[in-house]
């Protein structure tokens, strides 16, 4: 157990709030935008739906139903990938940042799927996090979710073990096995602090029975991250 204070959830809502202000403001009318999913993403579309509001005209691509569900409560404009192939910028939470790569941990909502698809179409991939999220090397917090299909899961784990991890069925607050939009399963699998993110990317490509995970390696551009100095933005090095 860690022995750092509780974080105050004011001051987190605050420093993502601020964060999701600043990506969010460089939006600018006509764009087509991926809209990402979690508790910041949701901020950012929340920002995004008063600045509709006050007339900027874009086409949101929503990466979860539930994002969907929110950008339309907001009158935001949706379309899919296959009317607007190319996303002029998405911008989305994280579990991890990795200073100076950009490289992320993504999918603690259970959304990585859509929102890998939509960040690889994408010209520019906007994270937005407060500092808590920012790390030197992924996997020493966040686990990596790994979507994997219904079945013969139990065997898809075996596999997974093989890389390093002891994976965790998800489950959801019915306590039944947590399903994903895609109607997949997610084993939570910890690594720890990972040396070789390219070389673990390829192994879960490789394993079968696993549809995608939450590794996200050079597909962020830039990222916004709010703290108690203010936003700091940060760009792929
Ligand atoms: C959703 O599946 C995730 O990828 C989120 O973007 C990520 O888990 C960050 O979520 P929060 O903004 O809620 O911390």
């Amino acid at each position: 157990m860690s022995n750092a204070p509780a974080p105050d959830p004011i001051a987190v809502k605050r420093f993502k709030e601020a964060a999701s202000q600043a990506a969010v403001e460089q939006l600018e009318d006509g764009m087509v935008v991926g809209l990402g999913s979690g508790t910041t993403a949701a901020l950012a579309v929340s920002a995004i739906g008063r600045r509709v509001q006050e007339g900027l005209r874009i086409i949101g691509i929503p990466t979860s139903e539930q994002t969907a569900a929110l950008a339309r409560s907001l009158g935001i404009v949706l379309s899919t990938l296959a009317e607007h192939a190319r996303i002029d910028a998405t911008i989305d939470g994280a579990d991890e940042v990795e200073i100076g790569t950009l490289n992320l941990i993504k999918g603690g909502g259970g959304n990585l799927l859509r929102e890998k698809i939509v960040a690889a179409s994408s010209a520019r991939l906007v994270i937005i996090a407060d500092e808590r999220k920012l790390v030197h090397r992924l996997g020493g917090q966040a686990k990596v979710p790994v979507e994997v299909v219904p079945f013969g899961w139990q065997a898809t784990a075996n596999r997974l073990s093989g890389s390093g991890t002891d994976p965790v069925l998800r489950l959801g607050a019915d306590g039944e096995s947590f399903l994903t939009d895609g109607r997949h399963y997610i084993l939570d699998c910890f690594y720890g602090p990972i040396a070789d993110p390219l070389a673990l990317q390829t192994q879960l490509d490789g394993t079968i029975g696993v549809v995608e995970h939450g590794l996200f390696l050079g597909l962020a551009s830039e990222a916004f991250i709010g703290g108690v100095e203010g936003v700091a933005r940060l760009r792929r090095g």
